[in-house]
C-alpha cells in the first residue's frame, strides 16, 4: 500500500502548517530529508532538506509508530512555517520517491477505519463534526463520533445473537420444543429491539435537519413584507424589496442559525390569481415549499391569514405586518414592524421556541439515510421474523435475523463495497 501525505491544514498561508505523512514507508522520512531521527512522540526540531542538499525549513518533526496511531499505520507530521512554498517544496521531495503520493479525500480517516481505529459511523461522525457550524450540529456530531450509535449498534447484535442462538439450538435438536418461558423471554426481546428501532427512525428526521438546516417558510400575500422580513432577519439584501406587488417570483433560500439551530429561510412569492405565467409558477413553488416545511410564517399586514389549499400540518405562526401603521390586538398573532423594530424579538423567541420543541427527549442516533434505511429493512425483517412459529419454522426466523444482523452490521462495518467505501469517504477534506 502506498505511503500518503497531505497538508492536515488549510491551503492559505498561515503562521504554521501541518503535512502528514502515513503508511510503511513513513520509517524513512529522515533519510529522504536528511535529517537525524527523532524520538518516538517526542516533538523535535529539525533542518529538512531536498533531494539537492538544499535547506527547506527547520521544522518540528513528531514521529508516531504504529499500530496506535491516529490511521493505525506510521505516521509522521512535519509542523513547518506556513508557507506555501516549503508545503510545495516537501511534497516535490515526496511525489520523486516511488510508493509516496499525495492523498486522496478522507483517505487518512479510511485508513483507520480500515485498520479498525474508527468504525464507519464515527468516522462520519468526525466528518460532522468539522463541518458543523452550529451548536446542535456540533453536539449530534461529537456523539456520534465518541461512539454512541456504535455502542447502540453493538447492543442490537448482541441481543440479536443472543435470539439467533436459541434458533440455533432449536434446528439442531429439531424433536425438543422451546420451553414456554424462553418463548416468552424470545417474544419479548424481539419486540424491544423493534420498539427501539422504530424510535430510532422517528427521531432520525431531526438528526436530518440538524445536519441540513430546519425548513422555515414565509407565505402571505404580494407587498405584505415577506422579503423585507427575511432580509431584516438574515442581515443580508437576499431578497429584492419594493412597493410593487408581486415583486418576488422564484424561492429565495437564506441559511441562518436561530440560537444554535441550523435554519433554510425561504421568502416566497406572494400568494393571489394572476395571468402571469412566471408568477403563477412563483405561487406553486410558495405553496409546495411551505408543505415540505417545518414552520410557516404566514404574513399578512391586514386580518387575511387565512390559506384553505395549504394542507400542511406543520406548526404555522401568524404575523402582520407593518405593525407601525396598524397594531391587531390578538394575543395569536405577532405584531411586528421591520421599519420600526417593533415585535421582532419576540418572533425570533418564538420561532426558536418551536425548534426547541421539535427535539426529541433522546439522543438522535441515525444521522444520514444510509443508516435509516438498514434500520428500515432491519425492522421490515424483525416484523416478518414474528410471522412464524418458532417451533415450527426455525429456519425461517432464524434467516430474518441474520438479515437483521448484516443489516445493523452494515451500518458500522461495510467491507466489502469498495463503491460505498468511496462515497462515504470522498466527502470528506483533504487532510482528513
Ligand atoms: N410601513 C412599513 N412598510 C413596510 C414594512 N415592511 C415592509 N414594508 C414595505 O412594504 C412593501 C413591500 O415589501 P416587500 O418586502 O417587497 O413585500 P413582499 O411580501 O416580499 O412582496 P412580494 O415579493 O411582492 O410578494 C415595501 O415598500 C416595503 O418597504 C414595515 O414594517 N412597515
Ligand atoms: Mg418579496
Amino acid at each position: 500500500m502506498d505511503t500518503i501525505f497531505s497538508s492536515a491544514s488549510s491551503s492559505q498561508k498561515s503562521a504554521i502548517k501541518i503535512i502528514r505523512v502515513s503508511g510503511s514507508k513513513t520509517k524513512h522520512i529522515p533519510k529522504i530529508f536528511s535529517f537525524k531521527p527523532t524520538q518516538p512522540r517526542v516533538a523535535s526540531l529539525r533542518k529538512i532538506y531536498d533531494l539537492k542538499n538544499n535547506v527547506i525549513d527547520n521544522a518540528l518533526i513528531i514521529y508516531f509508530p504504529g499500530p496506535n496511531t491516529v490511521t493505525g499505520e506510521d505516521v509522521l507530521e512535519f509542523h513547518i512555517h506556513g508557507s506555501l512554498l516549503i508545503e510545495k517544496k516537501i511534497y516535490e521531495v515526496l511525489t520523486n520517491i516511488k510508493t509516496f503520493r499525495v492523498a486522496a479525500r478522507g483517505e487518512f480517516t479510511k485508513r483507520a477505519f480500515l485498520n479498525g481505529i474508527l468504525d464507519l459511523t464515527q468516522a462520519e461522525g468526525l466528518n460532522d463534526l468539522i463541518n458543523s457550524e452550529t451548536e446542535s450540529q456540533f453536539k449530534i456530531s461529537m456523539s456520534q463520533y465518541e461512539g454512541t450509535l456504535s455502542s447502540k449498534i453493538s447492543s442490537w447484535r448482541d441481543e440479536v445473537i443472543w435470539l439467533l442462538s436459541r434458533l440455533e439450538a432449536l434446528i439442531d435438536f429439531a424433536d425438543e420444543e422451546l420451553p414456554a418461558e424462553l418463548e416468552k423471554l424470545f417474544n419479548l426481546k424481539v419486540l424491544k429491539i423493534l420498539n427501539e428501532m422504530e424510535k430510532s427512525v422517528k427521531y432520525s428526521s431531526y438528526g436530518q435537519r440538524i445536519r441540513n438546516g430546519f425548513i422555515i417558510t414565509l407565505l402571505g400575500r404580494p407587498n405584505v413584507g415577506k422579503s423585507t422580513l427575511v432580509n431584516y432577519l438574515s442581515d443580508k439584501k437576499a431578497a429584492i424589496v419594493t412597493d410593487e406587488a408581486g415583486t418576488t417570483r422564484d424561492i429565495i433560500e437564506v441559511i441562518m442559525d436561530f440560537d444554535g439551530f441550523p435554519v433554510i429561510l425561504n421568502d416566497t412569492a406572494g400568494i393571489r390569481h394572476t395571468e402571469s405565467e412566471v408568477e403563477k409558477i412563483g405561487v406553486k413553488k410558495a405553496l409546495e415549499k411551505a408543505e415540505m416545511s417545518d414552520l410557516i410564517l404566514i404574513l399578512s399586514d391586514n386580518e387575511d391569514f387565512s390559506y384553505p389549499e395549504l394542507k400542511s400540518r406543520c406548526k404555522k405562526i401568524l404575523v402582520h405586518t407593518k405593525s407601525d401603521l396598524k397594531k391587531i390586538p390578538n394575543k395569536n398573532i405577532h405584531n411586528i414592524s421591520v421599519k420600526e423594530n417593533i415585535g421582532i424579538g419576540k418572533l425570533i423567541n418564538t420561532i426558536v421556541k418551536h425548534l426547541k420543541s421539535l427535539t426529541p427527549k433522546q439522543n438522535v442516533l441515525l444521522t444520514r439515510k444510509r443508516h435509516v434505511e438498514a434500520i428500515k429493512r432491519s425492522i421490515y425483517a424483525l416484523n416478518d421474523l414474528q410471522k412464524f412459529d418458532l417451533n415450527n419454522n426455525p429456519e425461517l426466523a432464524s434467516e430474518n435475523l441474520r438479515i437483521v444482523a448484516k443489516e445493523i452490521g452494515s451500518i458500522t462495518n461495510i467491507i466489502d463495497v469498495e463503491e460505498i467505501l468511496d462515497d462515504i469517504f470522498s466527502n470528506f477534506c483533504i487532510g482528513k
